[in-house]
């Protein structure tokens, strides 16, 4: 397989980075401890901690670059895939109403020099919040225009520091059957394995576009949407974007994910939004965009990488994308 090698991390970039966020560390538990009042420079996010519901504070307005429609409140918070709640798509958001998203931990860990086990706060605390709206698509021929709120991936793994071995992201999702009906043996039938596993090559991970998110329309994430942090990736299929992450470990050999677990044949590791390769199922090549488009409407073109070929093809030069889908 032809790999691009990871961008290296310059030892420049590193020591800066962490002295960055040791300072912002200090200044953070001086405040708290009432040492120090409110310092200039402090970002929004680490003046407030990431509220459970709401309104999030602070957050930077990302310029809108798609013309697309904002697709509505209702159907972006009731059309839910997220099987750990059920597989229809009104499930989750019911579902899910009393899943418990507070305590919160996240461990970052695997070929790293920085592993940790945050707080769902701290982990949070360091990073601005921007708003970015993507064009979703999910494998089923659905599409979405999502206002998320979050903060670029790239910058937690540059915070982990990788070491040289790791050249994937795993990530993971909570395993609780107690809260998560569709975790428990044999009710569903989905077929995956829980808890649910995506990945991404390192490159993929560290690209500006891939951010995790905390928020949509500028309130901390629903249950349904993945609460309270999750991974999105709009250039790739939204199966690849894994809700209520509890573990992120940078890995040398490439992740198997549950949904190629579940059908290789069906749901490659890449995953990327291609018209020109169908599911085994069903053609790719057109897309219905929810609350837009009829169910026996045209529907529209379905664009390569989902319309950010601009940024992110060059991430599989040289790589036949048939083969790897
Ligand atoms: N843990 C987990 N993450 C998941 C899923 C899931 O079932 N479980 N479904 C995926 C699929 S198929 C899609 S299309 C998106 C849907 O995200 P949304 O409901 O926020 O639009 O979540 C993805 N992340
Ligand atoms: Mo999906």
């Amino acid at each position: 397989m032809l790999i691009k090698k990871p961008a290296e991390i310059s030892s420049s970039e590193i020591t800066p980075a962490h002295i960055y966020h040791e300072r912002r560390r200090f200044l953070r538990d001086a405040i708290a401890a009432g040492i120090i009042g409110a310092v200039p420079g402090l970002t929004p996010a680490e003046a407030a901690v990431l509220p459970s519901s709401g309104k999030l504070a602070g957050v930077r307005k990302g310029s809108v670059t798609i013309v697309d429609k904002v697709t509505s409140y209702k159907d972006v918070t009731t059309y839910n895939n997220f099987y750990e709640f059920g597989t229809d798509k009104s499930d989750p958001a019911s579902n899910a109403r009393g899943f418990r998203t507070r305590p919160w931990t996240i461990a970052v860990e695997g070929a790293c020099r920085r592993p940790a086990v945050y707080q769902l706060e701290d982990f949070v605390r360091p990073y601005a919040l921007e708003e970015r709206i993507y064009r979703m698509r999910c494998v089923e021929a659905w599409s979405m225009v999502i206002p998320w709120v979050g903060f670029p991936l790239a910058e937690v793994l540059k915070r982990a520091e990788p070491t040289s071995r790791a050249k994937f992201v795993e990530f993971t999702t909570l395993h609780d059957p107690e809260q998560m009906p569709g975790q428990r043996p044999g009710l569903l039938g989905t077929g995956l394995d829980w808890p649910y596993v995506e990945g991404l090559r390192l490159d993929e991970a560290m690209h500006p576009l891939t951010i995790l998110a905390v928020g949509v329309f500028g309130e901390v994430l629903p249950n349904q949407n993945g609460a309270p942090l999750r991974l999105v990736v709009p250039w790739k299929y939204g199966f690849k974007g894994i809700k209520s992450i509890v573990r992120i470990r940078l890995v040398e050999r490439q992740p198997l994910s549950s949904w190629m677990q579940a059908a290789l044949h069906e749901y490659g590791f890449y995953a990327n939004v291609n018209p020109r390769v169908d599911h085994p199922r069903w053609s790719q090549a057109r897309e219905r965009r929810i609350g837009e488009d009829g169910l026996f409407s045209a529907k529209r073109e379905t664009l390569m990488f989902n319309g950010y070929a601009e940024q992110v093809a060059s991430l599989y030069t040289g790589m036949d994308l048939r083969k790897y889908y």
